[in-house]
């Protein structure tokens, strides 16, 4: 079956001002996720730094670049798991993440969640959920809101491979395909759910087939070539906001580290670590630049030495923030916990 139903120019040139942003944010996110890497696995349990585990995207952070530098600040992101790349480019800071890691008082979600669990709605991204999937059903809220309102903007969703095989991912496809909601799906196809293949997840080869099942264009693309995601992924943003209705678009990909912080992945094949390892997407992009006289080794130093510094400064600064006031327990809940239950 093929899956490249959705048309679009696949060598569409790119500006070099955004090829730039793209790799320094491809960066940016791979070293702040090596620095939660690293603290995480030398912090002593009873004093942690970081509270909980680290779940990370070393490997396919060009599909959270590549998607998230699309769409500008009236668009929405109901993100995954593994798109800390879309919170700096929505604008959350280095200080902000290791804050939340920290579920200390300046914390986004002022220490109440912890890791990836969040998304300030001030920036249009959605805290994410940790049932697989649900995410995809708070996307529609967005995209149905921006219709409904007459608004051009755009809401980009993403899930893992394993997480698109729940039924509330192909109820929300099936909605916004019928009611033409302006939102784009990004699979994140990485092989595995914790320790479950894809081959044991799915028959099919790609999670894309199934778009047209819904009546919506697909395509898959190359998750570790940040230009390949970008080029689909606006092409999808594009006619959403035109009113052409959503779209799938498939990454593939590999993860390069365990599940979380706590997995050593001892069931991943190493050959397979290897062959992705080769194909990495920030060398990818690095030899792309240098070989088109778009970068030089001495600007990739730099820009190098300015991201640790950068991320220096954030740890040593969430260092000195503490834990949050116990009544904050209460705040921004459901129900007032004042009132009596009778
Ligand atoms: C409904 C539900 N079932 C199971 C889990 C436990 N769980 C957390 S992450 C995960 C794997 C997700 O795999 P995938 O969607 O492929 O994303 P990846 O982690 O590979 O990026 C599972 C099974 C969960 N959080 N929610």
């Amino acid at each position: 079956m093929t899956t490249h139903t959705l048309k679009y120019d696949e060598k569409a040139p790119i500006p070099e001002e955004k090829l730039h942003e793209m790799y320094h944010y491809l960066l940016l996110t791979r070293t702040i996720e090596n620095q939660i890497d690293y603290i995480c696995a030398n912090q002593t349990k009873a004093n942690p730094f970081l509270i909980g585990k680290g779940y990370l995207s070393i490997g396919q952070e060009a599909i959270s670049v590549g998607a998230a530098c699309t769409i500008g600040e009236k668009d929405w992101f109901a993100q995954s798991h593994r798109d800390l790349a879309a919170h700096l480019i929505r604008g959350v800071t280095p200080l902000e993440i290791f804050l939340q890691y920290r579920c200390t008082s300046r914390s986004p979600t002022q220490g109440k969640e912890g890791n990836v669990h969040f998304g300030p709605t001030d920036r249009h991204l959605i805290g994410f959920t940790s049932h697989m999937g649900q995410n995809l059903a708070i996307a529609l809220g967005t995209a149905w809101a921006s219709q409904y309102r007459g608004e051009d903007a755009v809401t980009l969703t993403a899930c893992g491979e394993g997480a698109s095989q729940q039924g509330v991912v192909h109820e929300s496809m099936n909605y916004a395909a019928v009611f033409k909601l302006p939102v784009v799906f990004i699979i994140n196809n990485n092989g595995w759910a914790i320790s479950v293949p894809v081959k044991e997840q799915m028959i099919i080869e790609d999670v894309a087939d199934r778009a047209a099942g819904y009546g919506m264009p697909a395509t898959v693309v190359d998750g570790n070539d940040v230009m390949a995601v970008y080029r689909a992924v606006k092409a999808g943003v594009d006619r959403a906001r035109k009113g052409e209705g959503p779209c799938v678009i498939e990454c593939k990909t590999f993860r390069m580290t365990g599940h979380g912080t706590h997995d050593p992945a001892t069931y991943v094949p190493k050959a397979d670590k290897e062959k992705w390892a080769k194909h990495d997407p920030i060398d990818f992009m690095k030899n792309y630049l240098i070989s088109n006289k778009l970068w030089d080794e001495d600007r990739d130093q730099k820009l190098r030495a300015e991201i640790k510094k950068t991320i220096d400064v954030a740890v040593n600064e969430a260092a000195t923030d503490v834990p949050p006031d116990p009544s904050v327990a209460v705040q921004g809940v459901w129900s007032d916990p004042s009132i009596p239950v009778e």
